[in-house]
């Protein structure tokens, strides 16, 4: 249908087994997630796209370590390993995805001062990636979220899915998690308190 997209989350080798922020199971969803693709008429994905040297990057702060956080003009900021440096090999999709087919491709976390995990709003929770209107010009209203990571941006993209008015649903066993001190859990409850809807297919 015209209507409808799907919006393929961060599925780069960083967040595969062996890459800077590895997801475990990470590569597990590329052949559903292809599948999803070859059913789904119209395609978006995004791709985390950090210059070295990026605010969310532990190395960047003297001292301070991967997965704590620390405070941005913006608000709490988790720390990161270095992931995802624009160009690198880690921030190529993984090579199995079939990435052909999409039709947009929306880069993210590329300003220096500022980390970006939805697809719609950068973490100061303003700046705008211009997704929202590329899919209303489109005659978009529906979407299908999967990728990774589910409890980062996978989840803040459909928070935001939902509150630019998108009719948004999370295939979970198309997504894998990184669950940072109970943050896999807390993302479910706040994405089905917004009204998301969780689908999980793993029985069919
Ligand atoms: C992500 C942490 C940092 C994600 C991106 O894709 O979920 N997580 N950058
Ligand atoms: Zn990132």
């Amino acid at each position: 249908m015209a209507d409808e997209a799907l919006v393929v989350i961060d599925l780069q080798n960083d967040f595969c087994p062996g890459g800077a922020l590895a997801v475990a199971g990470g590569d597990e969803i590329v052949p559903l997630v292809n599948d999803l693709i070859r059913r789904t008429d119209h395609v978006v994905l995004t791709q985390d796209w950090h210059p070295a040297g990026h605010s969310s990057f532990a190395s960047s702060h003297p001292g301070a370590q991967p997965f704590t956080m620390i405070e941005m003009p913006y608000g709490q900021q988790t720390l990161w390993p270095d992931h995802c440096i624009q160009g690198s090999l880690g921030s190529d999709f993984h090579s199995g995805l079939a990435w052909t087919k999409a039709e947009l491709v929306i880069r993210k976390g590329f300003r220096p001062d500022i980390d970006s995990y939805s697809a719609f709003f950068e973490n100061d929770r303003t700046t705008q990636t211009g997704l929202a209107g590329y899919l209303r010009e489109r005659g978009i209203d529906t979407l299908t979220l999967v990728g990774l990571a589910t409890d980062f941006c996978v989840g803040f993209s459909a928070l935001d899915a939902v509150s630019q008015g998108f009719k948004t649903t999370v295939r979970l066993d198309a997504c894998r998690g990184i669950d940072l001190n109970g943050s896999l859990e807390a993302m479910l409850q706040r994405m089905r308190d917004a009204g998301v809807t969780l689908e999980d297919h793993l029985s069919d």
